[in-house]
């Protein structure tokens, strides 16, 4: 950063902040600065870039998204490059493209690592976002960029004498980057959801005894993990601009064929056949997306998804009392999970399944985990598998004031606001990537897609000479409606889980999506661009319609 660039002496003037090098930060870093020509600042609390992939570093950790689809778009130079060694790539191999892609690009000099941005302010007078970090460097940007993840924010549950334990504890998404030797040790994991059954499945042929404490079971699917198709990367670089626009333009855009067909339009045996041939072919987007188009919104369909589930689960556990405890009575209307050997694993003499719902833990011990019948599980490292404060936890980790005094934390107190899961009324120039009602879709495509909406809005409001756009109430308050009657049409929001906020006690239980898919989306971005903004934001200082 050049000496001219110092304000105010301890105030380093900038035209862009980025929060965040994962996935989005690190584009919109290139797209930023690379290609728009601004000056970028980034900041990550983490040590590396990566996002998810930096932190995430537990046993079995990978992608469960097929790779074709869990890359950038945007260099096709790098796609035809990067050698991908398996259809769900792992956590060390993401990691190491991400950070081909930070050298590629040259993107590491414009990041500060290790520093948590702590305090955003708009200043109306300068047009500026006042950032501070926690070493209390100050930072003055016209525009702020927060790539900060929608699943950042841990949950670490604080179980009475949790700090007794006289052994190892590890939060998944904390894990250390050394390995921690578990050959042999007895093992508690606690938390059945995506990051649990990887890490369960993973390490149960390693550890001496593994204990899994499961509040809530999920319905989960094989992956069917094997090496890419031969010849599906070649073909999709033969229609590379094709390929990725139909990815954009589907409903999820995990780059699979999603299926035109209800299962409730269909007979009971063919939708039988149906979810069979996808199971067998494996993925848990793909279960739910692939074999019918309505099992997200149609108990019918729902029911029949599950049926061929759970005779799998049975026809897998050996135990038919164990099979019982590891059957959701519930919809299948979560994150759709797939893992290999999820349900083998307990047919295993090491492993053994401990259901805390009715049973729940009532403290750590200093020997391990204490439930309520009074039986303690004797352990030497404890697993939490415990999740996320998702899709809206980590903004406001960040203290936010608007124009106006406006706090962010009291503004979402009842629930996140946003339009377009882009931007909130109150703070302009603030572009959120993968906020809170955005769409609900495989992530990497969609934050391209996000920051390229977002570059082109910062060219716009420079073009115009204006200091600022921001979103509109009516807009919001119209985003957040509509995003709320699709939500509703659709069974996630009837089934607890971090997708509507209910995983964390105390955070207000509400729609954080747009439903309606990735495409549905697209044209919404695409139509306030073709109005200039004229709609929906308001440019430069202009006094925002309350
Ligand atoms: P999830 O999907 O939120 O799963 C967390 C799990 O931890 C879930 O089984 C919870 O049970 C369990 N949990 C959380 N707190 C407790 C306590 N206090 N006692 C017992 N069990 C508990 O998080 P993941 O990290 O697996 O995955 C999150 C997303 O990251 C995933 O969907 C991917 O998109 C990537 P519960 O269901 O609340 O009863």
């Amino acid at each position: 950063m050049s000496d001219e660039a110092t304000l105010d002496g301890q105030l380093t003037e900038v035209d862009a902040v980025v929060i965040g090098s994962g996935f989005a930060g690190l584009y919109s870093i290139h797209r930023l600065r690379n290609v728009l020509g601004l000056e970028v600042q980034a900041f990550d609390n983490a040590g590396g870039v990566g996002g998810t992939w930096y932190w995430n570093r537990y046993p079995g950790a990978r992608s469960d998204t097929e790779v074709n689809a869990y890359c950038y778009s945007f260099d096709k130079e790098l796609f035809h490059e990067w050698k991908w060694s398996e259809r769900y790539p792992r956590q060390s191999e993401i990691l190491a493209y991400l950070n081909h892609v930070a050298d590629r690009h040259d993107l590491r000099r414009s990041i500060t690592f290790n520093t948590q941005v702590t305090d955003v302010t708009w200043d109306d007078e300068r047009g500026r976002y006042l950032i501070t970090t926690d070493e209390g460097k100050r930072y003055a940007a016209q525009f702020l960029v927060e790539a900060v993840g929608l699943l950042s924010a841990t949950k670490i549950p604080d179980f009475p004498g949790q700090d007794s334990f006289r052994g190892e504890i590890y939060h998944t998404a904390r894990w250390p980057h050394e390995k921690v030797d578990l050959a042999g040790k007895r093992v508690g994991v606690i938390g059945t959801g995506s990051s649990g059954i990887q890490v369960i499945s993973e390490i149960a042929p390693e550890v001496g005894r593994l204990t899994v404490f499961q509040r809530t079971p999920q319905w989960v699917v094989p992956s069917r993990h094997r090496p890419i198709a031969p010849g599906l990367l070649e073909k999709i670089e033969n229609d590379y601009e094709g390929y990725w626009h139909d990815v954009l333009y589907s409903t999820t855009c995990f780059g699979f064929d999603e299926s035109d067909v209800a299962a409730e339009s269909v007979t009971p045996e063919e939708r039988a056949r149906r979810f069979e041939e996808v199971y067998e072919d494996g993925g848990g987007f793909q279960y739910m997306f692939r074999a019918f188009n309505d099992v997200a919104t149609s108990r019918v369909a729902n029911a029949a998804a599950t049926d061929v589930i759970e005779k799998k689960i049975r026809a897998t556990v050996t135990d038919p009392n164990l099979a019982n405890q590891l059957i959701p009575g519930d919809l299948y209307a979560k994150r759709p999970l797939c893992c290999d050997n999820y349900y083998e694993t307990y047919n295993r003499d090491n492993v053994s399944l401990v259901a805390v719902k009715n049973n729940p833990i009532v403290e750590v011990t200093p020997e391990g985990v204490r439930t309520a019948d009074g039986v303690v599980h004797e352990l030497d490292v404890l697993v939490l598998a415990t999740g996320f404060d998702a899709v809206s936890g980590n903004q406001l980790k960040i203290k936010h004031t608007g124009r106006n005094g406006v706090s962010l934390q009291g503004k979402w107190h009842d629930r996140p606001r946003t339009h377009l899961g882009l931007m909130t009324t109150g703070f302009p120039n603030l572009f959120m990537i993968y906020g809170p009602m955005g769409p609900f879709t495989n992530q990497p495509p969609a934050h391209e897609a996000q920051v390229e909406w977002v570059a082109r809005a910062i060219e716009f409001v420079r073009d115009r000479g204006a200091g600022s756009i921001e979103a509109i109430q009516q807009a919001e308050d119209a985003w957040v409606a509509e995003c709320d009657e699709i939500a509703n049409q659709t069974l996630f929001s009837v089934v607890d889980s971090w997708i509507n906020g209910s995983n964390i006690p105390g955070k207000p239980v509400t729609n954080m999506f747009y439903m309606a898919g990735m495409a549905a989306y697209m044209d919404k971005m695409q139509a306030e661009e073709d109005s200039e903004y004229a709609e929906n934001f308001v440019l430069g200082n202009a006094t925002v319609p309350a």
